[in-house]
């Protein structure tokens, strides 16, 4: 029996588009070295290493990004999903962006990585002031919910799900963080730690999974400060 440790990025080892803190950095970085650490991400790589740093990208076992779509052990690329947005679904999501009555777009809306897109209403060159405004129009109407759910209705074979802060993750159906489980054995205890454990959420589809087949243990977290505070626990108990 392995125990193995599954971390979500956004909300979970950082604040949302945001760096590591260094301090929590430092920390991770020896759990990582100590652990079987694996992290699983909506965002693309590029942006992953901006987050948390090419040596603690390094030091995970395996980092699924894209949800799992894009999957790299350190440098070396071990599978990339091939899948595109239909066109029908492409044009739902610019009639969605029509119909949202936020004001600030700007722009990157519907943005495709490796077997996945990222739609976000505020648009993916957003500061962090423009996401900060969007963050509390999101909060007040339930906008980002509310567009996944319809969008999930209109096409059942696709999946959106809600993460981050200002958009939401869409791919083939089963293309959500769950898909990851194939690499991992019944055997193996996992601990998996996640912001958006909510059913609309992007960590609900393998928190699900991991509860109903009782393959360890979700930690349904706040923020970085939470994850960091729970591990710390977990290091003190160990000694
Ligand atoms: O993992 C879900 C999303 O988390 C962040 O979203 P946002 O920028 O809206 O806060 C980003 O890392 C995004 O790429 C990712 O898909």
């Amino acid at each position: 029996m392995m125990q193995k440790f599954i971390f979500d990025i956004d909300g979970t080892l950082t604040p949302s588009r945001a760096k590591i803190d260094d301090e929590f950095a430092l920390f991770f970085l020896d759990f990582c070295k100590n652990n079987h650490v694996y992290l699983v991400t909506g965002s693309d790589k590029p942006k992953t290493v901006e987050q948390i740093g090419s040596r603690l990208y390094g030091k995970a076992q395996r980092v699924y990004n894209c949800s799992g779509a894009d999957v790299y052990e350190g440098n070396k690329n071990v599978h990339t999903s091939d899948w595109i947005l239909p066109q029908e679904a492409h044009q739902w999501l610019e009639n969605a962006l029509d119909r949202s009555e936020y004001p600030i777009r700007t722009g990157n809306h519907i943005e495709y990585r490796p077997g996945m897109v990222n739609f976000s209403v505020v648009g993916r060159h957003a500061t962090m002031e423009e996401r900060a405004h969007y963050v509390v129009y999101d909060k007040e109407t339930n906008e980002r919910n509310l567009i996944a759910r319809d969008f999930n209705k209109s096409f059942p074979r696709l999946q959106a799900v809600v993460g981050g802060e200002t958009g939401m993750d869409i791919f083939p159906k089963g293309g959500d963080k769950s898909q990851i489980l194939k690499d991992f054995n019944s055997d193996d205890t996992l601990y998996f730690f996640g912001d958006r454990m909510d059913k609309d959420g992007n960590d609900y589809p393998l928190a699900h999974e991991i509860n109903k087949n009782k393959l360890g243990v979700c930690h349904h977290v706040e923020n970085d400060t939470h994850t960091w505070k729970i591990l710390k626990k977990y290091y003190e108990t160990r000694v």
